[in-house]
């Protein structure tokens, strides 16, 4: 995929829709009430799941992490889709069985988000290794934090997809946090990409805050993919604009730093740049803006109507055989005494 003009609107607007889509959730959605449990935003990040994921082929997989929703959409997940996901409804992605980005979608090429972090990381191995067993031209993308590096599976799933020379790009998150451990608390290494080095993998690091920079790197990964190179580590260095979580104040950052990384925000940068290049006018800024507002606002009023479960649909597509009777016997018990 050419770096074009056009790419780079696309790509301006996944991350202005990502940025709305997150803050109608975290800032608005969540304060409701309407919401209830975790959320976690990717609010400063947009540039790595959208300057990756938008150069993915219809057969390609992701493996997206809790900071990516700009991948869930360009594989497309509709807006409606996120707001019932999170809302709860039967039309979410889970159909209502989960309320935040845990979300998948085989057809789609999403594999969902393993809560246990890093667990992904060798099921990303596993999927591109099918590929390259079947032979198929195809590449998965798999995100993560740079917390979930320092986790034992990160290192066996590394060490697998190189060995295999699997098709994957393993794409890191490093916003300087995991939760509240500072990034020096947190791995004894300045840069996550060294740690490719332990697995005979290219490690690159990146300014995540730069899409064309993401850009660049992953189309080199992937190509080297496709062509059978094996894998490659991408690191992009990026920070949390918000907290962990929507519940989480972030006292324990210091405000000068959040004033820093504003002036580096990844949307604004596209934007100036843009402006600057004369590649888009004001008017256009203006008038995507309003679009995007309303294709939420349409999404939104849709999802917020939408229905609710049906309470005895609640085992339907969680196990593989529908026949099994002790979760159901377990379901109609349980039913039972919270009626
Ligand atoms: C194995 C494991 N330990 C702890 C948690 C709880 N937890 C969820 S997100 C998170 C922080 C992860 O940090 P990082 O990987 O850097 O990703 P970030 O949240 O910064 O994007 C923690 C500790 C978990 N999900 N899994």
């Amino acid at each position: 995929m050419e770096l074009n003009q056009q790419t780079l609107l696309d790509m301006l607007y996944y991350m202005k829709l990502t940025r709305e889509i997150e803050t109608r959730i975290e800032r608005k959605l969540y304060r409701q009430g309407k919401i209830v449990g975790g959320v976690y935003v990717g609010r400063g990040q947009e540039a790595i799941a959208v300057g990756s994921a938008i150069q993915l082929e219809k057969d390609d997989c992701i493996c997206p992490s809790h900071r990516d929703m700009g991948a869930f959409l360009i594989r497309g997940i509709t807006p409606r889709e996120v707001f019932a996901q999170y809302m709860g409804r039967k039309t979410g992605v889970t159909k209502g069985k989960e309320a935040n980005m845990h979300m998948g979608d085989m057809r789609r090429g999403i594999v969902a988000f393993v809560s246990m972090l890093a667990d992904t990381v060798p099921v990303a191995a596993g999927i591109a290794m099918t590929f390259k067993m079947r032979k198929q031209a195809n590449v998965v993308l798999c995100y993560f934090g740079d917390g979930a590096t320092s986790r034992g599976d990160w290192h066996e799933g590394l060490n697998l997809a190189s060995v295999q020379k699997a098709p994957v790009v393993y794409i890191c998150n490093n916003n300087c946090y995991a939760y509240s451990t500072p990034l020096e608390k947190q791995m004894a290494v300045k840069d996550v990409a060294v740690r490719g080095a332990a697995y005979g993998m290219p490690g690159v690091t990146v300014d995540g805050n730069d899409v064309a920079e993401v850009f660049r790197a992953t189309r080199e990964a992937i190509s080297m993919a496709r062509r059978g190179g094996g894998p490659t580590l991408i690191e992009c260095k990026t920070f949390r604009m918000t907290g962990h979580s929507a519940h989480d104040d972030v006292k324990y950052v210091e405000k000068e730093l959040f004033e820093e990384w504003e002036k580096k925000d990844p949307i604004l940068r596209l934007e100036t740049s843009l402006l600057e290049s004369k590649t888009v006018s004001q008017e256009a800024v203006k008038k995507l803006a309003a679009r995007i507002t309303r294709e939420i606002d349409e999404a939104l009023a849709i999802a917020e109507n939408d229905p609710f479960p049906d309470p005895a649909e609640t085992l339907d597509g969680v196990y593989a055989d529908q026949s099994a009777e002790a979760p159901l016997a377990f379901a109609n018990t349980f039913f039972s005494q919270v009626r």
